[in-house]
């Protein structure tokens, strides 16, 4: 009777079915054995609710939730599940979809509204912090946005003062988010026939912010309920993320703190060092991380540290923050979205400093068990546990906000426990790529465009490019999907560019570097990436980065010999582990550029399968690009390749893979 009555003790995750990450595996066992639990662990103890996997539970109204599974034979016939409103399991998929595109959206793009906010700031000058600090950057982008960049004086053309052109900058982007009229400036970056076929499909957007908000309104109990008009919004939406508020992030970051170019650094949880005091950075937004990264490198703040005791300052970071900082100091990455808690088990953390998104609440629980300090900054990102610190971050007063953050993880370093253990794992990379960089490898100096790179696409030496992007998430293996697709694509000759999660996944299993390219590449492949010097795998940055993947993906459509759009390329778009409502927002403003883009583990659009086929093949007709849905992560990448090669045979190019170079007796023979 007593037995009965006693608690049965949590199942615990099995930390090699976890991970393939030797140093996520050692720090998934040491927080077992101190019994501290992760994500891993809570993913074995909840299970996942398979109608809401579906995508067929609606809780929009409080008359529900209305749930309605699929049932296990599929449905013969007329589908008749309906809600208590009448709700179609179709309605009801397409509107808890476009629900997660709007939040994907809004969380990027009011990312980026922050961004142009600091930015207006240092236009105005009110902050030292923050300068303009590339200038070229600053005029391609005021062409973009239709600013003038130069002024007629007296008949002739001089260049405008760069102070004005920057505040002009920044009011018209910022215009971008509410103007009352008119369509997003950038859709103009497209080609011409993508910009055609969303006008002809009703889906410009007309600014950020109102497309995010008219999901809200049209996913209300009793507005849309036509699941095509719905997925359309979905698209709109999507494109004002990508070819908007990522876009502007991405472009207003690059003035502030410089467009990345290719630098070394190393990733995983090895980059912590048991005697520096380690300070990470987490979350999304680089105006706080920029500041923290320029303070810890001050030669008074490293003093300090060596009288606490340490040998220096190591900062890393976790998530996109460390892909922001990695990409413009080659700050290293400590680790993925999964191992955010691992980092602070290490017992090394002295300090986290998180702002948005991606954070976990157990943070905190997990700093309570350990010395270490857990700062929050951003007055729309706080926790409710008493032992988080909030800081919050002022762009007018930037660096003594950094100053003290950074000072805290300094005192703190003699607070840590006797156990510190610091996986030994961590792999070299070289990140820091981007549309400019890629020009600057793969472009030809005399040409001035992609040059380099379509050709070798054409010759078939390069078979295809795939964009492989996207989170971790803890109901599939830690990076075993990324790293399978990732080794599959440039096996076959397929060049990888990366952006996330997957970036730091590819960085940790030594897939950034040019070397690689003899161990996994495919012949084709390894002869491009030896004789330019470059990885197999391209690390274009953080999420709201790529929108630099649309840029590039531009770039070769306009560097010619591939066809006239985006969906014209041998081209395919993957996010192997995506977890998040960026992802499906990032996942549809590809499908809506015309990029065939497929997810691992689930999509929320199995319980309706008229809706997902809508997505997955009848898209296709207005954007060219449609998703797909593979678990398999062979599979997964063979779906890509497929593709890519259906394009290759579109454009004629698909015999090219088979030429050879012809023997002087061969041609000989010929002209005989
Ligand atoms: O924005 S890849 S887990 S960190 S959501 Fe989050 Fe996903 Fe990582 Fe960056 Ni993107």
């Amino acid at each position: 009777m007593a037995d009965e009555t006693k608690a049965k003790a949590p199942k615990l995750a099995d930390p090699v079915a976890a991970t393939i990450d030797p140093a996520t595996q050692q720090m998934i066992k040491r927080a077992q054995q101190l019994g501290v639990d992760t994500v891993f662990d809570r993913a074995e103890q909840m299970k996942p609710c398979n109608i809401g996997v579906q995508g067929i539970c609606c809780k929009n109204c409080s008359m529900g939730p209305c749930r309605l599974p699929l049932p296990k034979g599929g449905i013969e016939g007329e589908d008749k599940r309906k809600g208590l409103c009448g709700a179609s399991a179709n309605t009801i998929a397409a509107r808890n979809f476009i629900r997660m595109v709007a939040g994907g959206a809004a969380a990027h793009s009011d990312h980026g509204r922050s961004v142009a906010e600091v930015f207006m700031s240092a236009a105005r000058k009110e902050s030292d912090a923050y300068k303009i600090k590339d200038i070229p950057k600053l005029l391609a982008v005021a062409k973009a946005l239709g600013v003038d960049t130069t002024v007629e004086v007296d008949g002739e053309t001089r260049d405008r003062d760069m102070d004005e052109v920057a505040l002009e900058v920044g009011q018209v982007a910022l215009n971008e988010w509410g103007k009352a009229e008119g369509e997003l400036l950038y859709l103009k970056r497209a080609p011409q026939p993508l910009y055609e076929k969303w006008t002809k499909a009703g889906v410009k957007p007309r600014n950020i912010d109102r497309e995010i908000v008219e999901i809200m309104h049209r996913t209300h109990m009793g507005v849309d309920q036509d699941y095509k008009n719905l997925i359309k919004q979905g698209s709109r939406c999507a494109i004002a993320d990508g070819w908007g508020g990522s876009m502007l992030a991405t472009d207003l970051q690059d003035i502030l703190f410089g467009t990345p170019y290719p630098l070394q650094s190393e990733a995983n949880l090895g980059v912590m060092k048991a005697d520096h005091v380690n300070l990470i950075v987490h979350g999304h937004e680089p105006v706080l991380s920029e500041m923290i990264v320029a303070v810890a490198q001050k030669p008074e703040m490293v003093e300090y540290a060596k009288s606490k005791g340490a040998k220096g300052i190591q900062l890393s970071g976790i998530c996109c923050t460390a892909n922001e900082i990695l990409q413009r100091h080659g700050v290293p990455p400590a680790g993925t979205f999964l191992q955010q808690e691992l980092a602070i088990i290490t017992g090394a953390c002295d300090a986290m400093v998180v702002d948005i998104q991606c954070i976990f609440q157990n943070l905190a629980n997990v700093a309570k068990c350990f010395h270490t300090k857990l700062i929050t900054t951003h007055p729309i990102a706080k926790m409710e546990q008493e032992n988080v610190i909030h800081i919050e971050f002022d762009e007018h007063h930037a660096l003594e906000d950094a100053e003290r953050i950074v000072k805290m993880a300094i005192d703190n370093f003699a607070n840590r426990g006797a156990e510190v253990m610091i996986p030994p794992h961590k792999a070299t990379q070289i990140a820091g790529f981007g549309v400019e960089s890629i020009q600057y490898h793969l472009g030809g100096t005399f040409r001035g465009s992609y040059y380099t790179l379509n050709d070798n696409i054409i010759n078939g030496r390069i078979r295809g490019v795939a964009g492989v992007v996207g989170c971790n998430n803890a109901r599939t293996r830690h990076n075993e999907g990324h790293i399978a697709v990732v080794k599959e694509l440039i096996k076959n000759d397929v060049l990888v560019l990366t952006t996330g999660c997957n970036g730091i996944a590819c960085a940790m299993e030594g897939l950034l570097t040019p070397e690689s390219a003899g161990v996994y590449c495919g012949p084709g492949l390894k002869e491009v990436c030896e004789t330019v010097g470059i990885p197999p795998v391209l690390h274009l940055g953080s999420c709201v980065d790529n929108s630099r993947i649309l840029l590039a993906a531009t770039e070769v459509v306009n560097a010619g010999g591939l066809g006239k759009d985006i969906s014209d390329l041998p081209a395919a778009g993957s996010a192997p582990e995506w977890m998040s409502e960026k992802a499906i927002s990032i996942g549809h403003y590809f499908v809506s550029s015309g990029v065939y883009t497929v997810f691992g583990v689930t999509l929320p659009t199995s319980g309706a399968p008229v809706f997902h086929n809508h997505i997955c093949k009848e898209l296709e007709k207005l954007y060219g690009g449609m998703w797909d849905i593979e678990p398999d992560p062979i599979k997964h990448a063979q779906l890509m390749i497929a593709h890519i090669d259906k394009k290759r045979k579109e454009l004629g190019i698909d015999k090219a893979r088979e030429r050879q170079l012809m023997s002087m007796e061969d041609r000989q023979k010929l002209e005989a």
